[in-house]
């Protein structure tokens, strides 16, 4: 919007999902809508967790180890059962895919339940205990025809262009929303006063140049021969000055990415040889974001939305941003 925030219409993500709908998908019961409501009642329940941490009990780790081998935050556990309470209420989830669980939680098993909600419930979670960034990455995907009963798992692993809707929060010096259900990326500022979801960027654009790079330098000797080479090349005079930004939450580094143009980077290492990012609860809808927004997302091989998951908590390495940024990437480092 064009407008400043004092003057422009008032519109809440409930009326923009309404009016899309209405719009490209006359058709629709509304169903999606209630979903997608959901999913921001339970985002506004995590900001409010996240504005208090420190003065309510959310700050620290549980001292479990989850199945990919982290440590386990109290604020993960909090945010993963706010989602699942939100969640639990529609008729239309069948399948919840968190990051935090080992197993897909089957909220029904109807075939009318035909959406798949896949999460990470609080990305970059070791950092609130230090009041950096955090936020919430969620891909909703559709129930495949003609698979079998109980076979759960031929449901959740779709190649990330079959995703149906895909977006995350940011909970930061406010609490943005983005989503796409493949009609652009639009974005909303929570506004704390009325506890509502405003409209506050529609159609956003990913600047198709940027000279920020985002990766962390500190892994440089562990990273494939060709991502040393283009680091070089980024701090070199012919590269034309660089500015490097690294946060350590994806969703504030893809954020900041999305708006301001850029690449982040997260390669294979020598420790984690298919990088760290999770493919189904960061790469897919990060992924579906950027191609939205006009950007690109690939492994170094394939786009990342051509790829097939083959397990649960599959990981991935990661380029993704404004398409001539990650072309330089791919220039110097070709898997
Ligand atoms: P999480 O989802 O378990 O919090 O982990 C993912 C986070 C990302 O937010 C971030 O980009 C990355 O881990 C940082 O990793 P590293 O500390 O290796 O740079
Ligand atoms: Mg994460």
């Amino acid at each position: 919007m064009d407008k400043s925030p004092a003057t422009a219409a008032i519109k809440t993500i409930q009326q923009h999902i309404l009016e899309r709908q209405r719009l490209h998908h006359p058709e629709a019961t509304g169903e999606f809508s209630w979903l997608l409501g959901a999913i921001a009642l339970a985002t506004k329940i995590i900001a409010d967790q996240v504005r208090r941490a420190g003065l309510v009990d959310v700050l620290g780790s549980t001292g479990d180890i989850n199945v990919q081998g982290e440590e386990v935050q109290i604020l993960d556990v909090l945010a993963n059962e706010t989602i699942a309470r939100c969640l639990g209420y529609h008729d239309n989830v069948g399948i919840m895919v968190s990051e935090e669980d080992d197993e897909p939680r089957i909220l029904k098993e109807s075939e009318k339940a035909e959406y798949i909600v896949l999460f990470d419930p609080v990305d970059g979670s070791s950092n609130v205990d230090v009041n950096v960034s955090i936020g919430t990455i969620f891909s909703i995907l559709r129930r495949r025809e003609g698979v079998a009963a109980g076979r759960v798992m031929d449901h959740i692993l779709q190649p990330g262009h079959q995703q149906i809707a895909a977006g995350y929060v940011i909970y930061s010096s406010s609490t943005v929303m983005a989503y796409t259900t493949g009609d652009g990326v639009h974005m909303f500022t929570l506004d704390p006063a009325i506890g509502a979801y405003r409209l506050s960027r529609e159609g956003v654009t990913m600047p198709p140049v940027g000279k920020t790079y985002s990766i962390n330098q500190a892994y440089y000797n562990v990273f494939p021969d060709g991502v040393q080479k283009y680091l070089e090349w980024v701090k070199s005079d012919e590269a034309g000055g660089y500015g490097l930004r690294y946060i350590g939450s994806l969703v504030a580094d893809f954020h900041r990415t999305l708006l301001k143009g850029g690449v982040f980077i997260y390669p294979p290492t020598r420790k984690a040889p298919e990088g760290k990012l999770r493919l189904l609860y960061e790469a897919n809808p990060l992924g579906f974001i950027a191609e939205q927004a006009g950007g690109t997302a690939t492994d170094g091989k394939q786009r990342i939305l051509d790829k097939t998951p083959t397990a649960l908590h599959e990981r991935t390495p990661l380029v993704i941003g404004s398409k001539a940024e990650v072309d330089h990437v791919l220039s110097f480092w070709r898997p």
